[in-house]
């Protein structure tokens, strides 16, 4: 009973006894669990733009192709050389005031799609800028050495060269692969590789869409969900494409912490490939499920103009950010089979 009356005075006092510091007034310095220092203006963490600041544009994002230099080898194939930085002490404003501590390759979260032809020598200069250790781990066919595995490269300017040809033709994910490997990729070190085929796929209005899953709190739960990391993004801001027009939609699911992902069409249905290995598609459908690193090709037309939402099905995630429009515009080309687009 003592010990209960005491504790309950404790309480009190603990409770009663309020401290106005003038931490409301005081600027101080918040150092991230990644050691980012980020300022706030009192108990509300309220970081303010800093010089580490994200800018990501998933606009530009959906339909940027990195090709990387392109030169000859003397046996007549083609090298492709690629520059690839990492980092992991800056902040992005994920959704309006949800700042978030992102780890990116060169710069993004994503990171740059990478893109090259099935054959290509592939040559990756990685620069691990970063704080802690990383690597490039390539989804695909490669010598064991070039895995990114075994050969995690140390932060501040650690160096590692990756050269593989380019293969299988699909899209596959990149991503570190440092362990804790959830913590490495939920931060965002993670990208798209899209081998095409010698035989080029048909002319397409072609675009990229990582699935991800964001948490912010750092509870092994995701807090939002998008398509190309920002909550809400084509549903504010709809992606324009044209009725009676290819589109290829290069889809790569990198949630973690949920089993899985899924993808529903509008007004729809799309043809899907499977990895994108295969030049003929497996189903005929308006929803596809995805687990970790699953992904696929998606090839559609709309014949009606309008809007068309695509979302997750699973409704927790699309209303928790990840879904988005489609705006389909009349399609003012006469000869629309003659437009180049994406490639
Ligand atoms: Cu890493």
């Amino acid at each position: 009973m003592i010990l209960l009356l005491s504790l309950v005075v404790g309480f009190s006092v603990i409770v009663f006894s309020p401290n106005f510091s003038d931490a409301e007034s005081e600027s101080k310095t918040f150092v991230t669990h990644s050691g980012a220092v980020v300022q706030t203006s009192g108990e509300i963490i309220d970081p303010l733009y800093t010089v580490s600041t994200v800018e990501f544009d998933p606009m530009e994002f959906l339909r940027d192709f990195n090709y990387g230099k392109v030169s000859q080898l003397s046996d007549g194939s083609v090298l492709r050389e690629f520059t690839i930085i990492a980092e992991d002490d800056k902040i992005m404003e994920v959704s309006p005031g949800i700042f978030y501590n992102v780890w990116t390759f060169n710069g993004t979260v994503p990171g740059p799609t990478i893109r090259a032809t099935e054959g290509d020598l592939l040559r990756i200069t990685f620069i691990n800028n970063g704080s802690k250790e990383h690597t490039m781990h390539f989804h695909g066919i490669h010598p064991a050495g070039m895995d990114g595995v075994f050969e995690p490269v140390g932060g501040n300017g650690g160096k590692f060269v990756y050269e593989f040809e380019a293969g299988p033709v699909g899209v596959h994910p990149y991503h570190c692969h440092v362990m804790p490997l959830e913590e490495h990729i939920v931060h965002g070190l993670y990208g798209v590789f899209i081998v095409d085929p010698k035989e080029e796929r048909p002319p397409a209005d072609e675009m990229v869409m990582v699935l991800n899953g964001l948490d912010t709190d750092f509870d092994t739960e995701n807090n939002f969900y998008a398509a190309n990391t920002i909550p809400f993004y084509y549903q504010h801001h709809p992606i324009q494409i044209n009725t009676n027009e290819l589109i290829r939609v290069y889809v790569v699911n990198m949630v973690e912490f949920d089993p899985i992902n899924n993808l529903h069409l509008h007004g729809n249905l799309y043809k899907y490939y499977p990895t994108g290995t295969d030049l003929v598609p497996s189903f005929y459908t308006d929803m596809i499920t995805l687990s970790q690193t699953e992904r696929g090709i998606m090839e559609f037309e709309y014949d009606f103009p309008g809007k068309y939402l695509f979302h997750a099905h699973k409704v927790e995630f699309s209303e928790k950010g990840w879904v988005g429009i489609f705006l389909v515009n009349e399609n003012q080309d006469e000869n629309v089979q003659e437009s180049d687009y994406g490639t």
